[in-house]
């Protein structure tokens, strides 16, 4: 028999994730879509319909929600840092429970990756160091070349942990079973991460130490809101996502990934190769971090349902990440099952819209009826 004959049980048996229960082992991954209610910028009706639509994945990730107004980079996407959001949370997570499901959120500041439109104020969007990101966003009248950003002092970095915090208290409060820090794509936490745009000289940069630091003081803050088993982390060691660049990415995630394990959190995420696109985009040893890392890993970026199938036949990973595929099929985890033939994502309604190539991508059932 075929390996997807053999193997492809264990993608639909149930995984104890730290401490949450899954009914398998496909998730949802951060998908940003847009389409939060406009000036609040909270969760609405059509973001509840278009989880529940998803609630048979074993876990649900939300799209990167940010913490605080400083911490957005793009329009419409949604925050978790005043009652407003927290409330329209709270609809979407009832749903997706009530559904069977399970739901985080992934907690996103977005660092130099912003817009001064976007910003308190109107005022430059804040980076470890003032070095502009060559890459670009997008804001009301369309897509636009990122603000130049200014150095966080010091003694402004407490007050993004506080935000954290905050956001973390706000998650519970909205009823999700954990939280994902969004530590990839050369948002916030990446950039800390990294040599190309941290070039900080006090206790936040320079050695690898240093600038894990951030990250590190993050979750022990978020953790005193969350238990540690319903925490983990998103990482993109290659990807140039957003112009992450670093000089040494398999010793920078080697040692983050023991400095981890310290943590006790529950998880990793690991986007490999270069986000959308190619998984060989630059070598690294995945299987290295998995072996490393003491708790779960989760695998993303370009998945099939023959590689999900394989990755965990030669235990790569505990769990396999769908993001472009979960947008097209409501119903994934039930057409993965049967093999059934996938809808295709239409690009055009990704990011911005309303219902349409959002919550109208038919089902089997609906597609049979
Ligand atoms: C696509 C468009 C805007 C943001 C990421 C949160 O790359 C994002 C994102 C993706 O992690």
């Amino acid at each position: 028999m075929s390996q997807s004959g053999d193997h492809a049980a264990s993608l639909f048996s149930p995984f104890r994730l730290g401490e949450i229960e899954l009914q398998n082992r496909i998730v949802m991954a951060p998908l940003t879509r847009n389409r939060a209610t406009r000036g609040s910028d909270a969760p609405n009706a059509l973001n509840v319909e278009y989880y529940r639509q998803r609630a048979s994945a074993g876990l649900i990730v939300t799209e990167g929600t940010q913490i605080s107004q400083q911490g957005q980079g793009y329009v419409w996407t949604p925050g978790i840092y005043n009652d407003q959001q927290i409330a329209g949370w709270k609809q979407v997570t009832d749903a997706v429970h009530a559904a069977g499901g399970k739901i985080i959120t992934q907690l996103w500041h977005v660092g130099r990756v912003s817009h001064v439109s976007l910003q308190p104020g109107q005022q430059a969007p804040v980076a470890p160091s003032a070095i502009p990101a060559n890459t670009k966003t997008y804001i009301e009248s369309g897509f636009t070349p990122v603000s130049a950003p200014r150095e966080l002092a010091a003694d402004e970095i407490p007050g993004i942990i506080a935000d954290y915090v905050r956001a973390a208290e706000n998650a519970r409060a909205a009823g999700f079973d954990g939280i994902e820090l969004h530590g990839a794509h050369g948002y916030l936490l990446d950039q800390f991460l990294r040599d190309g745009s941290n070039k900080r000289s006090d206790a936040y940069g320079g050695s690898l130490e240093n600038r894990v630091r951030l990250v590190l003081e993050v979750i022990e803050a978020v953790a005193t809101v969350f238990p540690r088993g319903r925490i983990g982390l998103r990482i993109s060691p290659v990807s140039p996502a957003n112009d992450a660049r670093d000089s040494d990415p398999q010793a920078l995630f080697g040692y983050l990934v023991e400095r981890l394990n310290e943590t006790g959190i529950a998880f990793i995420h690991v986007v490999e190769g270069a986000t959308r696109e190619a998984r060989d985009y630059l070598p690294f040893d995945y299987l290295a971090l998995r072996k490393a890392f003491k708790g779960a890993y989760i695998a993303n970026n370009g998945f099939t349902r023959e590689l999900a199938i394989e990755t965990l036949a030669e235990d790569r990973a505990d769990l396999i990440a769908f993001g472009r595929l979960f947008i097209a099929n409501p119903d994934l985890v039930e057409r993965l099952q049967q093999d059934a033939p996938l809808n295709t994502p239409d690009l055009a309604t990704f990011y911005g819209g309303d219902a349409a190539g959002y919550t109208d991508y038919p089902s089997l059932v609906e597609k049979a009826a």
